[in-house]
């Protein structure tokens, strides 16, 4: 059991200054019932809390915390940073290290144009679509969330979906009415919309493996058939990797799954957990932006030279990893069983980051399902590298319709059993868990005993 008087009266008096205590919605516990706690520090793959309770943290900041919390070379990095300065509106030679580093690690990216937020990566990505296309509207997919710009705000899932408002009040229908949502993973879905709206239908965007309500995978060929509609079609395809970006592989779920979007979004991880946006791709649509182009975008803090040099750090770490070990496959744009598998292996070793995100994410994963089983409690267990979500359901889901069928109320007392044991899990079943290269053998073992408590008493 953890202890809370601090919390709670932290928690007591944010209520009576901040909207329901919080500044942004899903930190609120209200799906799972109950307060949240408040952090001190963090350190590796660990949160202490204000009260001095260390837990095994799965949340890692919503993502960025790939290489855990508090890395020595992006408190570094940082510290470094504001001995010049903390923002200045003019252009910092940062900021051209890291587009350079961006492009090198994500192939697609010709050119890339720093923002301060995820939202405002894949509010910009639309926009450009729409410019360059001169159409109006844009598919999205039910259970995606792309942020919480207007337009992107509809059927949206993480807190918005959490709190059974994924249609966001406050969002006028003219905003919404070009936005077309589909369920993921349908092809009929994509070609009868298509057929639908010729010559209408600016872009795409997707989060490629969707993290949003959970976690599921793009079944075999639907990322190939979108590319495939979408270039047939003249619209243009935007990849939203604001949580698989540089943490599926090095280039992203685009380079894991082969496919080349036109744009891609980044968020929180290029900031090393610092507010850091981009958005980015081909150098014809990108060339749009202003000052080239007609389509306005802006931001004073835009660059940030805090956060430019976190995300460098954070960067050239992650980036490293794939040069010393993995160049072939991967420069290819490849990540195949055959590359997966001489990854696992050089895993041994410990000098891959890659490599070690996908064998602890397999370890936990054969943990949590081993958990599962001796207790009788049907769990569908999604995966991919370092990311994670167990639905309390005997069905495989592939999407938001069968992510719905999970038990949220087994959920709930599986999410404080753990946190009872010290172990800290977002507070939604339609969030994904986020693994680190700092957790550690003991680390996901300790949490698979303590899942085979939890699960005993579900
Ligand atoms: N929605 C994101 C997690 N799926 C970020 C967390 C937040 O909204 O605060």
């Amino acid at each position: 059991m953890i202890s809370r008087a601090k919390s709670e009266a932290l928690f007591a008096e944010a209520l009576q200054h901040i909207p329901g205590g919080v500044n942004s919605p899903v930190r609120a516990f209200r799906a799972v019932g109950g307060q949240p706690f408040f952090v001190q520090s963090a350190k590796g793959a660990r949160v202490t809390t204000v009260d001095g309770d260390e837990l095994i943290d799965y949340v890692g900041t919503w993502g960025p915390a790939i290489l855990g919390h508090s890395h020595p070379k992006i408190i570094a990095a940082v510290k470094a940073a504001a001995d010049h300065g903390t923002s200045f509106g003019i252009p910092n030679p940062f900021e051209v290290t890291m587009a350079r580093l961006i492009k090198q690690l994500v192939p697609s990216v010709d050119k890339v144009r720093m923002c301060n937020s995820g939202t405002e990566a894949c509010m910009s990505a639309i926009r450009l679509a729409r410019g360059f296309t001169r159409r109006d509207k844009f598919i999205k997919f039910d259970g995606c969330y792309h942020g919480h710009a207007d337009c992107l705000l509809v059927k949206a899932g993480s807190g918005a979906l959490t709190f059974g408002n994924p249609d966001s009040a406050g969002v006028p229908a003219d905003f919404a009415k070009h936005t077309l949502v589909l369920p993921y993973n349908d092809v009929e879905a994509l070609k009868a919309c298509f057929a639908a709206n010729p010559g209408e239908i600016a872009a795409v965007i997707i989060e490629p493996v969707p993290g949003n309500a959970g976690l599921y995978l793009p079944r075999p060929g639907y990322l190939e058939f979108l590319r495939q509609i979408t270039a047939e079609h003249g619209t243009v395809l935007i990849f939203d990797e604001v949580m698989t970006g540089f943490r599926l592989a090095p280039g992203g779920a685009q380079e894991r799954f082969g496919i080349r979007p036109d744009l891609s979004c980044f968020g929180k991880i290029i900031g090393g957990g610092l507010p850091v946006g981009a958005f980015g791709g081909r150098g014809d649509i990108m060339d749009c932006l202003a000052p080239l182009g007609p389509v306005y975008q802006a931001g004073t803090l835009s660059g940030n030279p805090l956060a430019m040099a976190a995300g460098i750090a954070a960067l050239e770490e992650l980036g490293s990893s794939r040069r010393e070990e993995a160049p072939s496959n991967a420069e290819r744009g490849m990540w195949n069983a055959e590359s997966s598998q001489s990854l696992l292996t050089s895993a041994a070793t410990g000098t891959n980051a890659y490599a070690q995100l996908e064998a602890k994410g397999a370890a936990l994963e054969s943990g949590l399902r081993d958990a599962a089983k001796s207790a009788g409690i049907p769990v569908t267990f999604n995966r991919c590298g370092s990311m994670f979500c167990g639905y309390f359901t005997s069905e495989p889901v592939w999407n938001l319709a069968d992510a719905m069928k999970a038990d949220r109320e087994r959920f709930k007392k599986f999410f404080h059993g753990m946190l009872a044991e010290g172990v800290y899990l977002a507070p939604s079943q339609f969030e994904a868990g986020f693994l680190s290269t700092a957790h550690t053998e003991a680390d996901i073992e300790t949490t698979m005993r303590a899942a085979a408590n939890v699960m005993k008493r579900l």
